[in-house]
């Protein structure tokens, strides 16, 4: 017995938190770059779970790896080893380069693990007088909804409500190198920032912005920490966002595809020196590290690899590019993006762009806006030549002249 989906979002609007306010859609399936809801229509999904589903949609061999797994073990705690941790830590230092691995559930819990090892650095490494370490992050910028992290957070409906916070954290603009040299002291302990701002409305940093921050964070022995949980794992046709902007961090947050969107799992990934200040007792998660979250990462970064996703990425995002560019729209201000990581524009006197992410999904698109103006688009990187050419056709319809 199916229950009418209206039921459903009836019975979630009465019993559930009023903290989103999705589409009216109930999605029943996914496959691939497509999703169906309770009333058959297909869409295309073109927010991928805010890039958690890179890999598309139940990828196959990532459930088969989640289901072999979920019969021998799931869950020890980490007070006991497990026959899958060490095969995750090698196969993901193997693909990034990282020296030390933390295993954690969620991007925040990425986030605010990071936070804590680089003032602990800080402290002990370099010599920070203590209580006193301070950690630099930028205007509208989106790292979680904890606690500690909507503090900095510049966002009002982030943070609104929630105060008091934790001190420690000076805010600059983003992309501004000079404001960043400027806000470095010597208590300065680490930069916390995205490679893109996926949340600000996909802002892509001014040409040798990042070479400049990573020469200013050596310079001063301060810890560069990019937060790849959305731009990283091919989002942006490379396997880390960083590679566009030829620097290295110091510190990599890496989440969402991670597990191609089948469960919970976020790595800190770093050189030995900031991870190595973390003695036993000092932090942990009851499920950080544990073997399913492994086995799913590990089959989760064997498809994107394997299966060519990354420079599918850089492929079809280039063509969804041109074609969005291509479009000839009195409504569109800009498009604008890496890989298949994009965004459009649209003139405030359109009116926003919800009404036309709702035009979009009755074309069979599933888009998100954002920041009023702004549509995000985002499929998972496993699209096709003929899926991008039919999406550019329904943007097309949808905010050509006259639309
Ligand atoms: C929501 C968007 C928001 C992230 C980056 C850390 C996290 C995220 C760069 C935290 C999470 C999600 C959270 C979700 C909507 C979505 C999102 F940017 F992706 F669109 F909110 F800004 N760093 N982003 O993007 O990871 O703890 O969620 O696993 O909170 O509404 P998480």
């Amino acid at each position: 017995m199916t229950i009418d989906p209206h039921d459903l979002m009836e019975m979630e609007d009465r019993l559930g938190a009023h903290n989103y306010h999705p589409l009216e859609v109930v999605l029943v399936r996914g496959e691939g770059v497509h999703v169906w809801d309770a009333d058959g229509n297909r869409y295309l999904d073109c927010l991928s779970a805010y890039s958690a589903v890179n890999q598309g949609h139940c990828h196959p061999k990532i459930r088969e790896a989640m289901i072999e797994q979920s019969a021998k073990l799931t869950l020890t705690s980490r007070a006991f080893h497990n026959d899958q941790l060490a095969l995750f830590y090698e196969d993901i230092a193997r693909l990034t380069g990282s020296h030390k691995i933390l295993p954690m559930n969620t991007g925040a819990e990425a986030v605010e693990s990071a936070v804590k090892a680089v003032r602990k650095w800080g402290y002990e490494v370099k010599g920070v007088p203590k209580g006193q370490a301070e950690i630099i992050v930028c205007r509208n910028n989106f790292h979680g909804r904890t606690m500690g992290i909507v503090g900095f957070s510049t966002d009002p409906d982030a943070r609104g409500g929630f105060g008091p916070f934790a001190p420690g954290f000076r805010v600059v603009p983003f992309g501004d190198l000079a404001a960043f040299a400027a806000a470095i002291n010597e208590s300065t302990v680490g930069f916390l920032v995205e490679p893109i701002q996926g949340e600000a409305g996909v802002i892509i940093p001014p040409e040798g912005y990042f070479k400049g921050v990573r020469e200013l964070c050596t310079e001063h022995n301060v810890t560069l920490i990019l937060d790849e949980i959305q731009t990283g794992l091919g989002r942006t046709g490379k396997l880390l966002a960083e590679e566009h902007e030829g620097i290295e961090a110091d510190v990599t947050l890496v989440g969402k595809a991670l597990s191609g969107g089948f469960y919970p799992v976020s790595a800190v990934l770093s050189n030995s020196e900031v991870l190595g200040v973390l003695q036993p007792g000092q932090h942990g998660s009851t499920f950080g590290g544990n073997p399913l979250a492994c086995a799913v990462a590990r089959a989760a970064l064997k498809a994107l690899v394997e299966e060519g996703l990354i420079e599918n990425a850089e492929k079809m995002g280039a063509r969804f590019m041109e074609g969005l560019r291509s479009i000839r729209s009195n409504l569109v201000t800009e498009v604008r993006g890496r890989g298949l990581m994009l965004a459009v524009d649209l003139d405030p006197a359109a009116g926003g762009a919800r009404p036309y992410c709702l035009k979009l999904k009755d074309k069979g698109i599933l888009a998100k806006d954002t920041h009023t103006d702004t549509i995000r688009i985002a499929p998972p990187l496993v699209i096709t030549e003929d899926q991008v050419d039919w999406a550019v056709e329904r943007f097309a319809e949808v905010l050509s002249e006259g639309a």
